[in-house]
C-alpha cells in the first residue's frame, strides 16, 4: 500500500474514532490522534496478520501498551475486518466487549489485556522471548505512551530485552510530550529518550510518527538487537484545536467542536 492510500486509511480511523468518543460520551481522544497513523500502517502495511483466524500461531503481535486509547485500536481492528464495523457503536456501553481498555478475552485481535500504564512492554518482551525459545518466525511490536515511560516496570523490561538480544521485538514511544493533566517536562521528565534506550544496547530509530513514509519504514526496519523507535507526535493531531492542549487528553468534543474536527478530518484534505 502507498502512503497516500494510508494516509487516507487513517483519516477514516480518526473520524470514526471521533464520532465514537462523542457518542460515548468519554475516551481518550489526544492519545487517539497522535497514535492513529501508526496503527494504520501497522494493520494495513506491516503486520502479517489473518483477520479471519486471530490467533493464528505465526501472526505478528501488536501490544497497545497504552490501553487508555483502546477506541482507536478498536476502530482499526474493526476496519481491518477483525470485528464488526457497526460494533464500534457499542463502545462503553453496558454489555459490550469494547471496554475502556482493551481485553483479549473478549476482542478478537487483542493480544493482552492493558490499561494498567507500564505492563504491556514487559508482556511483549515474553512474547518476543517465547518466540525465541519457540523457534517461531512471528515479530512482536508494543507501542507505549511517553508519559507510561515514567513505570519502572518498563525499563526492568527494556534492560531484560537487550540481555536476551532481542532482534524480533519492536518498541515504538508515543511522544507526544503530554501525560494526564501535565507536559512530560512539567512531571517526572525522561526525555530525551534515545540515549536511555541506546545506553541499555538498543538500537534507536526517531521519526515524525504522523507521517507515514517514516512511519512505514521504522517499521519494517530489522536490527541485531531490540529496536526502539521515539515517535514524534501531537497529541490531537489532525483536530486543530486540540494539538498540544492537555486538556483533550480525555475532554469530549462538544456539538460546534465536533462539526469543526470533522470537517478538519474530511477526504479533500
Ligand atoms: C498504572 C497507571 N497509573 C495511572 C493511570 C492513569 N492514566 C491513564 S492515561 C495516563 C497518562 C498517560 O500518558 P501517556 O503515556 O503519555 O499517554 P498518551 O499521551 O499517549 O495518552 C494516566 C496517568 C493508569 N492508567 N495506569
Ligand atoms: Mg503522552
Amino acid at each position: 500500500m502507498q502512503p497516500n492510500d494510508l494516509e487516507r486509511i487513517a483519516r477514516q480511523i480518526r473520524r470514526r474514532d471521533l464520532q465514537a468518543v462523542v457518542e460515548a460520551g468519554a475516551g481518550h481522544i489526544g492519545g487517539e490522534m497522535s497514535a492513529i497513523d501508526i496503527l494504520t500502517a501497522l494493520y494495513f502495511h506491516v503486520l502479517r496478520i489473518w483477520p479471519e483466524e486471530p490467533r493464528h500461531p505465526d501472526r505478528d503481535r501488536f501490544v497497545l501498551s497504552k490501553g487508555h486509547t483502546a477506541c482507536a485500536l478498536y476502530v482499526t481492528l474493526a476496519k481491518r475486518g477483525f470485528l464488526p464495523e457497526e460494533e464500534i457503536s457499542t463502545f462503553l456501553q453496558p454489555h459490550s466487549r469494547l471496554n475502556g481498555h482493551p481485553n483479549c478475552n473478549k476482542v478478537p485481535g487483542v493480544e493482552t489485556n492493558t490499561g494498567p500504564l507500564g505492563h504491556g512492554l514487559p508482556v511483549s518482551v515474553g512474547m518476543a522471548k517465547a518466540a525465541r525459545i519457540l523457534g517461531a518466525a512471528y515479530h512482536t511490536y508494543v507501542m507505549t505512551g511517553d508519559g507510561e515511560m515514567q513505570e519502572g516496570s518498563n525499563w526492568e523490561a527494556i534492560s531484560s530485552a537487550a540481555q536476551f538480544g532481542l532482534n524480533n521485538l519492536t518498541l515504538i514511544i508515543d511522544h507526544n510530550r503530554f501525560q494526564q493533566g501535565a507536559s512530560l517536562s512539567d512531571t517526572n521528565n525522561l526525555a530525551p529518550f534515545r540515549s536511555k534506550l541506546e545506553a541499555f544496547g538498543w538500537e534507536v530509530t526517531e521519526i515524525n510518527g504522523n507521517e507515514m513514509s517514516e512511519i512505514v519504514p521504522a517499521l519494517q526496519h530489522r536490527a541485531d538487537r531490540p529496536h526502539g523507535i521515539i515517535a514524534h507526535t501531537n497529541k490531537g493531531h489532525g483536530i486543530s484545536f486540540m494539538q498540544d492542549r492537555v486538556e483533550w487528553h480525555h475532554k469530549v468534543p462538544n456539538a460546534e467542536q465536533y462539526q469543526i474536527a470533522l470537517a478538519e478530518l474530511s477526504e479533500s484534505l
